[in-house]
């Protein structure tokens, strides 16, 4: 024990060979591997340790990483409350799942920015880091715990998919946490997973959406006659911001009485975060990073000009929307020089 990492000896000292730990994420490849890897890391300190997800497993590198790699998790709402007698967070923190109803949580592990201020009895908290992977990834060197293949299989892509592959928001201790890992993954398993990006069944959407893009400078814009999931609208998004010269890409539709916006950027002056939360956080759920961001809004919550929800009137209302906060600033210095 004596050189084992004293935030270390804080963890395990949380916990107690009876406990049954739960650790709830939401879905993504990030906070799936990191659950695992807080799961292997207790292996023996609990009596066991449970995944549970919220929502359901929709997105295709989620499937894909489950199914290879043979990820144990439960749904969340069908957890029993009482089964389980300590609760984990990673990636992610209490505030951002206010809606479920959780008990307090014991540990938290994330490296988003924290905004409310909570307790747990440890907490490890690196905003700096660019994937709750990579925090859990030194945590199993420090412990001196061999990782399995599939684990640092799923470790790996979980640092990939939030670092965009080692490009976007990534610290020396992704670079090497992740250099770490290659050696001990399955590199097939790694591209089979990063392959499958796109659903058959979304060929069709893809197809519809191309022929209702419309572009305005570096700014691309889509509204698709909804009912589509947003986990759809994702892969479009992911799929538009890499056509050339786009910096905002944003793909909005309806899903469950809901307006949905996601938003993908590029380029170092663009932050969609910033515009999601200007455009739409005082009428619904809006909010993100610099290079990806999400807004719902409830049609009871629109505004008139956005027509109740109806495609005519929402779509146009979207993009003005986005548009008077993606050029805000021009406007504004044009208006004072005058
Ligand atoms: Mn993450």
């Amino acid at each position: 024990m004596a050189r084992i990492p004293r935030h270390l000896r804080e963890l395990y000292r949380c916990v107690s060979p009876g406990d049954v730990l739960l650790v709830v994420v939401k879905p993504d490849p990030d906070s799936l591997s990191s659950a695992w890897a807080l799961k292997k890391l207790l292996a023996g300190k609990v009596q066991s340790t449970r995944i549970a997800h919220i929502g359901e497993i929709v997105r295709l590198e989620n499937k894909a990483m489950i199914q290879i790699l043979k990820i144990r998790t439960e749904r969340f709402d069908k957890v029993e409350k009482g089964s389980f007698s300590k609760l984990a967070l990673v990636d992610g923190q209490p505030d951002q799942f206010d809606r479920y109803a959780l008990p307090p949580a014991n540990i938290v592990i994330d490296h988003h920015p924290a905004v409310t201020p909570f307790e747990a009895d440890y907490s490890d908290v690196r905003p700096k880091i660019g994937a709750t992977a990579t925090i859990l990834t030194e945590y199993l060197y420090q412990a001196k715990i061999t990782i399995p293949r599939p684990l640092a299989t799923a470790l790996c892509f979980g640092i990939k998919t939030d670092t965009n592959g080692l490009t976007r928001s990534t610290s020396r201790k992704d670079v090497n946490a992740y250099s770490y890992l290659l050696p001990l993954a399955n590199v097939r398993h790694l591209r089979q997973i990063e392959d499958e990006r796109i659903a058959k069944s979304d060929l069709d959407l893809i197809g519809r959406a191309v022929s209702k893009i419309q572009m305005r400078r570096k700014f691309l814009y889509c509204f698709l006659d909804g009912p589509v999931p947003p986990d759809s609208l994702v892969i479009l998004a992911d799929t538009f911001i890499g056509v050339e010269g786009v910096s905002v890409a944003a793909v909005a539709s309806t899903y469950r009485s809901k307006a949905v916006v996601i938003l993908r950027g590029n380029g170092p002056r663009v932050d969609v975060g910033r515009i999601a939360r200007s455009g739409f956080a005082d009428l619904g759920s809006a909010g993100g990073h610099r290079v990806a961001a999400r807004a719902e809004i409830r049609f009871a919550d629109l505004p008139e000009t956005a027509g109740g929800g109806e495609a005519e009137k929402l779509g146009p209302w979207i993009k003005k929307t986005i548009q008077s906060h993606l050029f805000k600033r021009k406007t504004v210095c044009a208006g004072q020089g005058k």
